[in-house]
């Protein structure tokens, strides 16, 4: 096997413009490194009023110049008899990270405020010039951060990670890491007040103390830029150096050992053409082990390698058409005790469950999910989409809103742009089309393909009919033009008349680029069996399934969908006694995973799409060939 190995030292790779946006946004590329959990029971106190965060006159108390100890996270004890402090973490009960606070205890249920979570720890041992964080893969929605009683800073996101770093800050012994987090919903924010999903709030994803050499790799990117010629580039950030520090990336199973020095900007950029790849695919999803080394540094991981493409209607991955046989997806697991995904175990199981209904490619809505899931895509070949939580009316007026929207674009696609699984970056749900927010968005397509060129964009919109014609579907929305794939919702036969509607209507999409549902769906009550005509039995679900594949089978340039929703999942907005009892019933499985009759309807089409990509289910011809 020939391997043209070579590497340009100093090529500019991408315009300027990739690290400037990139810089608000520090990427730590944290999962791989070896860690200190902070993980397990923290100190909680439920503060509905924020009183430990403002005084009686409502000023914060961590914008003072020397915070009072009544502050709770100055995380005091009164030093004698005399002394009033109305907070004591050491009494207080615990709460577990990483978790959701609503699923642990029955009065924090509803619980929409503050509370302070308080851990003790030690400081791990450190050399030389070492350096250390504290990394946080996520906490819903605002995160207040305290360290000894100093403010480290705050986050605002409740979908993904956040660090700081806290060399030199450490005691030996008996630090007090205090979190201030708030699920207060607020109406300029992202997500705004109004979403079909739980608010859960808490520190839902891992903490870590990571240490590292004081000059490290914090950040890198690997893509392939063309699966005919194998040509290879790619970054490394190092953390701490100037220009002129050497970087060596390696990927052993690939022959390839490159060298390149750090910018100004401690940027390394790598460039190179390898032959003999095996492209990362659902049918052969190849991981290849790289390293990249800097001084006493070293970070290892793996990644795929493939490209995803659109060419007129089709959808190519590595050249190849495609037809995505996906499922919606909440990060939600309800088999123990329900609430947010905390372990990789669930998103495993949660994977699982798609692969048992054949699907290939997972929604993950309507936020960045954990890590975990996407890792694991990458392992089992399951091509996501991934998206922010743009949903329904944000604020498009407010820049505030925007640039909250692009942080969390950006983080999103910092943690995970390395990861072959995701193939589609989505901007936004069902948003409705006005000036302000086809500028919002417009600046988030810019953003988002500033950041990462190897990715398709899209958003879930809506359609409308045909002014004088009912049954003539029309998909038109200005978005359409900027994104790659013309993706949108409809339900036709639950919010919008009866199935049976589906049989008659007719689609005009005007856009010479993929069309890809990514949502239909309608409620059952698993184990509600009844005639096709009655709402909520899984007889009904079964055939709004049998009678809208039928008629997105008619769409020209259908490459796939995402029907809404693989497993029931909490909302508050789906009260109904007897049935939803807060659950939104559109699942294929239950909340636990029982199947509901349309599980095997999608199952059967999926099993037909999987021999043949390109051809409608309903014209099947039997050869056993089988595809991705
Ligand atoms: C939608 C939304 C999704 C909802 C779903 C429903 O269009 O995108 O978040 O949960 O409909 O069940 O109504």
């Amino acid at each position: 096997m020939k391997k043209i190995t070579r590497s340009i030292l100093g090529t500019v790779l991408f315009s300027t413009s990739l690290w400037v946006s990139a810089a608000n946004v520090e990427t730590f590329q944290a999962y791989t490194r070896p860690a200190v959990s902070l993980n397990g029971e923290w100190k909680t106190l439920i503060d509905p009023y924020d009183n430990g965060y403002y005084n009686y006159r409502y000023e914060p108390f961590d914008q003072m110049a020397s915070p009072p100890r009544s502050a709770y996270f100055m995380d005091a004890k009164p030093r004698h008899p005399g002394e009033l402090i109305e907070y004591d973490f050491d009494a207080a009960k615990t709460l577990a990270v990483p978790s959701d606070w609503n699923t642990q205890d029955d009065a924090l249920f509803y619980y929409e405020g503050t509370i302070w979570y308080r851990k003790q720890f030690n400081a791990p041992k450190v050399e030389g010039k070492q350096r250390t964080f504290i990394h946080f893969g996520a906490a819903n929605y605002r995160a207040d951060v305290y360290l000894n009683g100093e403010k480290l800073g705050h986050h605002i996101g409740g979908f993904t990670p956040f660090y700081f770093e806290v060399t030199g800050k450490l005691k030996p012994q008996n630090n007090s890491l205090v979190v201030r987090v708030n699920n207060e919903r607020h109406r300029e924010a992202v997500p705004t007040v109004n979403t079909d999903w739980w608010n859960y709030g808490g520190i839902t994803r891992s903490v870590r103390l990571i240490v590292t050499p004081g000059v490290f790799v914090r950040d890198y990117k690997i893509q392939l830029d063309d699966y005919q010629t194998g040509a290879i580039s790619g970054y490394a950030l190092v953390d701490g150096a100037g220009a002129g520090q050497e970087v060596r990336l390696s990927m052993p199973q690939l022959d390839l050992d490159l060298r390149a020095k750090t910018d100004a900007n401690g940027v390394a950029q790598f460039q190179t053409q390898v032959s003999g790849i095996q492209y990362w695919s659902p049918g052969s999803p190849k991981m290849y082990q790289l390293s990249l080394r800097t001084g006493t540094d070293r970070l290892d991981d793996e990644v795929g390698l493939r490209t995803i493409a659109t060419q007129g209607k089709q959808l190519l991955l590595n050249g190849k058409p495609l037809f995505l046989r996906g499922i919606s997806l909440h990060e939600e697991y309800a088999v123990h005790g329900g609430g947010r995904v905390k372990s990789a175990e669930e998103a495993r199981h949660q994977l699982q469950w798609a692969q048992s209904l054949g699907a290939n490619f997972v929604r993950l809505a309507h936020y960045p999910h954990n890590e975990h899931i996407v890792r694991l895509a990458d392992q089992l070949g399951i091509m996501l989409w991934s998206e922010i939580p743009v949903y329904w009316t944000i604020d498009w007026e407010s820049e505030e809103t925007y640039q909250n929207a692009e942080t969390q674009l950006s983080e999103m696609i910092g943690r995970d742009k390395n990861r072959a699984a995701i193939i589609i970056w989505s901007l936004a749900n069902e948003t409705p089309v006005s000036d302000a927010r086809n500028t919002f968005l417009t600046r988030l397509a810019d953003q988002a393909r500033a950041l990462d060129s190897t990715r398709l964009i899209s958003a879930a919109m809506e359609k409308h009919y045909e002014a004088d014609n009912p049954e003539m579907a029309v998909v038109e929305d200005p978005l359409a033009d900027l994104v790659d794939i013309v993706a949108f919702n409809q339900y036709i036969g639950w919010y919008d008349g009866l199935h049976e509607k589906a049989d008659r209507v007719n689609w005009r999409i005007p856009y010479d680029k993929p069309v890809f549902i990514s949502e239909f769906g309608a409620g059952a009550k698993q184990g509600r069996r009844g005639d096709s005509n009655t709402l909520w039995t899984e007889d009904y679900q079964a055939e709004l399934y049998r009678k809208t594949l039928a008629m997105l089978d008619r769409i020209d340039g259908f490459v796939g969908t995402s029907p809404w929703i693989l497993a029931d999942f909490r909302s508050p907005r789906r009260m109904l006694p007897g049935i939803q009892d807060t659950f939104n019933r559109k699942g294929l499985l239950s909340e636990t995973g029982v199947k509901k009759a349309a599980f095997d309807v999608l199952k059967d089409y999926y099993r037909q799409r999987a021999r043949h990509p390109a051809q409608p289910a309903s014209t099947e011809v039997e050869t056993g060939e089988q595809s991705q």
